[in-house]
């Protein structure tokens, strides 16, 4: 056995490694390469979408974080009193903090994120400057069914998935995922989404190939993650980031290119690349806000508002589900 042969055997594994390396090895064994965008966030991936979310050319989080503050009051007076906000996806509370300010009405936030450990810190630092607050996280994979807290069972919901992580979905995923919403948070629920416009390519294509190359190493540390954890022999060297804006499919896409022929092992397997083939690792779906009301629609939301920011580069948008629109408030999926 060569040393590429032993760094390359398999490690020992718990659930969630062995979930990643099913997902990666299915990923690259495929036609063409692909592997899901939810990979990027191990920490050091994590601080690098934070240091992304920072730069020049990155102007998403800006602009949301722009709309919110500037629109706080209006959305407030759509928070009836007593309401629970819902959010999916939670990670960091920087935008729920300016809804719960903008509108005193809430009686209860629960964030709702696979990594448990983030969202009790972030409660624990809510907590002190929201007295009145319940604050109650749910750690569950937002995009499958999950038990609300029994306290907001019969409160007002009002959902929040900013951050246009609604994105990251196929059209037809997001459409799913905003029927699950639906059904977890019953009819007469509000949900406030923000969602990435559709703008000119330059802004879109710089907003990904930033100058101090940031995008770049948050793309390449998923093959870091592999060879970390999936005892993978990626060459960080011979891969290269590529994003590019799809016209036809109104996405960025992000791919990590082979600069030649090669060979890669990774938990175990052997992957051929041929020189230029690349691994697809993520869409960033771009929306108008007419498609996403339709896409919305089709699924019992009717829309109810809609912000953007001074460029129309970020929306944030309202929806209300309609009578009959999801299953109750259990959360139960549909028998
Ligand atoms: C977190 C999915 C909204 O698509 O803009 C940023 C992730 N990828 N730079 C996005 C991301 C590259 C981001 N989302």
């Amino acid at each position: 056995m060569g040393a590429l042969a032993q760094s390359a055997r398999p490690q020992p594994q718990d659930a969630e490694t062995a979930l990643f390396a099913a997902d990666v090895v299915r990923g690259l064994t495929a036609t063409p390469k692909r592997i899901p965008a939810k990979y990027f966030y191990d920490d050091t991936g994590s601080l690098l979408f934070e240091s992304i979310t920072d730069l020049p050319e990155y102007y998403p989080t800006r602009c949301e974080m722009s709309i919110l503050r500037d629109q706080a009051g209006d959305i407030a007076k759509l928070i009836p009193d007593g309401a629970a906000l819902v959010e999916f996806g939670a990670g960091a509370s920087k935008k729920a903090r300016i809804l719960l300010n903008a509108a005193p009405q809430f009686a209860a936030y629960v964030p709702v994120d696979i990594c448990g450990e983030m969202i009790e810190r972030e409660a624990a630092e809510l907590r002190p400057d929201f007295p009145a607050l319940k604050v109650l996280p749910v750690t569950a994979d937002f995009t499958k069914s999950f038990e609300l807290p029994a306290e907001v069972v019969d409160a007002p919901h009002v959902g929040f998935f900013p951050g246009s992580t609604i994105g990251n979905f196929e059209p037809h995923e997001a459409s799913g995922f905003l029927a699950h919403a639906g059904r977890m948070l019953g009819s007469g629920a509000l949900f406030i989404i923000g969602v990435d416009l559709i703008k000119p390519v330059e802004v879109l294509k710089a907003a990904y190939n930033d100058k101090a190359g940031v995008t770049a190493s948050f793309n390449l540390n998923l093959l870091k993650r592999i060879n970390r954890e999936l005892g993978g022999t990626f060459n960080l060297e011979s891969f290269e980031h590529h994003a590019f804006y799809n016209r036809e499919r109104n996405r960025i896409e992000m791919h990590l290119a082979s600069l030649k022929r090669q060979k890669v092992k990774v938990a175990g397997e052997t992957i051929d690349f041929r020189a230029g083939e690349t691994i697809h690792t993520e869409n960033s779906y771009k929306y108008s806000v007419e498609s996403l009301t339709a896409l919305a629609r089709g699924v019992g939301w009717q829309p109810v508002a809609s912000w953007t920011d001074a460029h129309k580069y970020f929306s944030i948008q309202a929806f209300r589900l309609g009578p009959g629109g999801g299953s109750g408030k259990t959360g139960q999926p549909k028998p």
